[in-house]
């Protein structure tokens, strides 16, 4: 059946991009010259929507049109167009709060469903970066920076609960999209569907023990009830390295397509997760044997900075921007009141710390045996090889649901991973 989209809406290609663009004054003037000069390329290459970037004389934007259907999939799996005004909304939000580290918002188009913003240029799609093992010096200071900003100051520690449920009205409409999240993570890799797929025949009796294992499928419940009914704070909903665009010196976070008031966890652990992801992949990518073993080295280096440096300055704002109607000051005056409100600030980012594991743990199993899985593998031709690093990031990943409690604290979690994903 033909999908039946809203008035004035139409799917854009690079021919008709030009016209459409040459109609903002104010996106004319950015690019310069004359439209017909303006050079347009499709580059979109994530599972749902189509990415144009564009170049004239005197700068360049990227246009991002929602498609009325997932992409990964095709017309059968029809998706709302909605979803590109949520990712507008949320993106404005993250400007505000973390400048810098996402592309500036310049124009959203009711009609299109099209996002325009900052074309980022040098910088690159995080994950292929990763898989040519390439170094980003200040990658974890600068997404710990945006992890701790966008989140604290979108929660009741950083916002009053007025504000805050306006974010909950307003994002607990983007079911269709938590949706694909609820399904594709928590449901579908722990069950027979057809949408599933590992690398097969070598994963058939890794997959069916994830689906058999009992104690495994009730972590993942709990994850999945957590996800559902913990409005903690204004979520990305989606943050892997696919959703982050980087170079040497900088680091910026797209697509909050899937933002809703979700757990604070949800948000770090699967970047934590992508990471670790990345770093079971390495062996997978070497001609000589050993040669990816300095990278595995920073990137479980760098689940630590980032966890760190997110719990820093997370702290950091809550000492000094208590602006939120949670733990009123006046319960904790004097010197024994401070003691126990730092008691208060340990308990709650241990509670983020070991919900951050549980999710980095659904990331992993998902990209593994669901139906969307990651380049980091993917592009290991050799499928017994991928199939060995898959097994490795399963093994990590079951520890990381089932075990989370027992890691003391993030250099516990680089150790174990250490050992687990080293070929
Ligand atoms: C059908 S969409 C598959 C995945 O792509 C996005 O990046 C999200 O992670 C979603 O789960
Ligand atoms: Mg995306």
């Amino acid at each position: 059946m033909a999908i039946v989209t809203p008035e004035g809406y139409q799917a854009l290609d690079e021919a008709s991009v030009p016209a459409h663009l040459a109609a903002l004054p104010a996106i004319r003037a950015r690019l310069g010259g004359r439209p017909e000069v303006w050079r347009v390329r499709e580059v979109g290459d994530g599972n749902l929507n189509l990415v144009f970037l564009v170049d004239g004389p005197e700068g360049s934007v990227c246009l991002k049109q929602a498609l009325p259907y997932v992409r990964l999939v095709g017309e059968s799996w029809p998706l709302g167009l909605e979803r590109a005004r949520f990712e507008w909304e949320a993106l404005v939000i993250e400007h505000r709060l973390a400048p810098g580290r996402v592309p500036e918002p310049l124009h959203f188009d009711p009609k299109l469903y099209a996002i325009v913003m900052e074309r980022l240029a040098p910088h690159i799609i995080m994950r292929r970066g990763t898989i040519a093992a390439t170094v980003y010096p200040r990658f974890a200071e600068q997404i710990a920076e945006f992890l701790a900003r966008t989140l604290y100051f979108t929660s009741d520690l950083g916002i009053n609960a007025a504000e805050r449920k306006k974010f909950l009205e307003r994002f607990s409409a983007n079911v269709e999209l938590c949706k694909i999240t609820e399904d594709l993570i928590f449901t579908d890799p722990y069950m027979e569907h057809e949408r599933n797929r590992w690398t097969s025949p070598q994963l058939d009796v890794a997959a069916r023990a994830i689906r058999e294992d009992l104690p495994l499928k009730q972590a993942v419940a709990l994850l999945k009830l957590k996800f559902l009914c913990e409005p903690q704070a204004l979520i990305h909903g989606d943050l892997h390295t696919g959703s982050i665009m980087v170079t040497a010196e900088d680091t910026r976070v797209i697509d909050p397509e899937f933002a809703f008031l979700g757990p604070i966890g949800f948000d770090v652990g699967k970047l934590l997760g992508n990471l670790l992801l990345a770093c079971a992949s390495q062996p997978g990518h070497e001609i000589r044997p050993g040669e990816r073993a300095d990278y595995q080295a920073w990137l479980l280096a760098t689940v630590e900075e980032v966890w760190n440096g997110f719990e820093r300055r997370f702290l950091d704002l809550w000492r000094t921007r208590p602006e939120g109607d949670a733990f009123p000051i006046a319960h904790f005056v004097g010197p024994d009141g401070a003691r126990a409100l730092e008691t208060c600030r340990r308990q709650y980012l241990r509670r983020i710390f070991v919900d951050s594991l549980g999710f980095a743990g659904t990331s992993m199993v998902r990209r593994t045996l669901g139906l969307a899985h990651n380049a980091d593998m993917e592009t290991i031709a050799d499928p017994d090889r991928r199939a060995a690093c898959e097994r490795r990031n399963l093994a990590l990943a079951r520890e990381l649901i089932l075990e989370a409690e027992r890691f003391a604290d993030i250099a516990a979690v680089a150790d174990r991973a250490r050992i687990v994903l080293r070929g």
